[in-house]
């Protein structure tokens, strides 16, 4: 299957110039893990755009689109609205932002959102960035956070943790089985869950700057007998 580093080219349809090369980062965990809080961090040191699926969602269900009434109930009842609605507002937001740099924030959210994501815009993670949580540390932080969300309600919230068991985490276990998933400990405080998300985003800096030549090129890209070359780092975005 070809992957981001396969095909360092790949463009979001429509808008990005032709040879712009995308960094995606999924950033999955359970309701209540601190995607949105680590990813808010991530922003602010490393120039990332965040995209929160389930905050463009609630937008979508503001702005009196046809699809409101839907995703509403859809999401108080912590069920996972169709992919096309929400990849299109994925989509839509990586164009209007104009980087090249995505944490796409719980999404995707079961097999056929990640199936779905991938065919339509022919774009696989760099990596994924898993918060590990116990169930009671989310079930109290989502029960505390009084941002008057309509899921966040002990009713809610339970049938969140059955769609997370049951649709998300298989997505993760698809991910780790091709190497790209980083789990970090989540349960700890915001500050020390954020040391260990710098590590992962740091080397990879740090990867990506000691094999680029002065004119951004990959410099450990091998010739194969069949006459293609590859580098050998799979996560590799640098043109050769
Ligand atoms: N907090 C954060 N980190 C902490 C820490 N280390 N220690 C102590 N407290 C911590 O954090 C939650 C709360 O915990 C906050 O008060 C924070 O201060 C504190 P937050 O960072 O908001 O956690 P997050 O993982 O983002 O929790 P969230 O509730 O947003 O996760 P969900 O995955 O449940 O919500 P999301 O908005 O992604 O989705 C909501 C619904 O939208 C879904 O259930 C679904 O119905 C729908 N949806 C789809 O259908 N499709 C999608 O693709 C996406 C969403
Ligand atoms: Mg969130």
């Amino acid at each position: 299957m070809e992957t981001i580093a396969d095909a360092p080219n790949k463009e979001v349809k429509g808008s990005s110039p032709p040879d712009k090369k995308l960094t995606v980062v999924f950033v999955l965990g359970g309701p209540g893990s601190g995607k949105g809080t680590q990813c808010a961090n991530i922003v602010q040191h490393f120039g990332y755009t965040h995209l929160s699926a389930g905050d463009l969602l609630r937008a979508e269900q503001n702005s009196g689109s046809e699809n409101g009434a839907m995703i509403k109930n859809m999401i108080k009842d912590g069920q996972i609205v169709p992919s096309e609605v929400t990849i299109k507002l994925l989509q839509r937001a990586m164009e209007e932002s104009g980087n090249d740099k995505f944490l796409i924030d719980g999404f995707p959210r079961n097999e056929e959102n990640r199936a779905a994501f991938e065919s339509v815009t022919g774009i696989e993670p760099d990596f994924v960035l898993f918060f590990d949580c116990p169930e009671e540390e989310m079930e109290k932080r989502v029960l505390n956070r009084n941002q008057g969300r309509d899921d966040d309600n002990i009713v809610s919230i339970r049938k969140r943790f059955k769609v997370y068991i049951n649709s998300s985490l298989p997505v993760i276990e698809y991910y780790n089985s091709k190497g790209k998933v980083r789990k970090i400990d989540a349960s700890k405080p915001v500050e020390e869950v954020f040391e260990a998300v710098k590590e992962v985003f740091t080397s990879l800096d740090e990867k990506v700057r000691q094999h680029r030549d002065i004119f951004g090129r990959c410099i450990r890209r091998k010739k194969f007998r069949n006459g293609a070359t590859k580098c050998s780092w799979m996560r590799c975005i640098l043109p050769s």
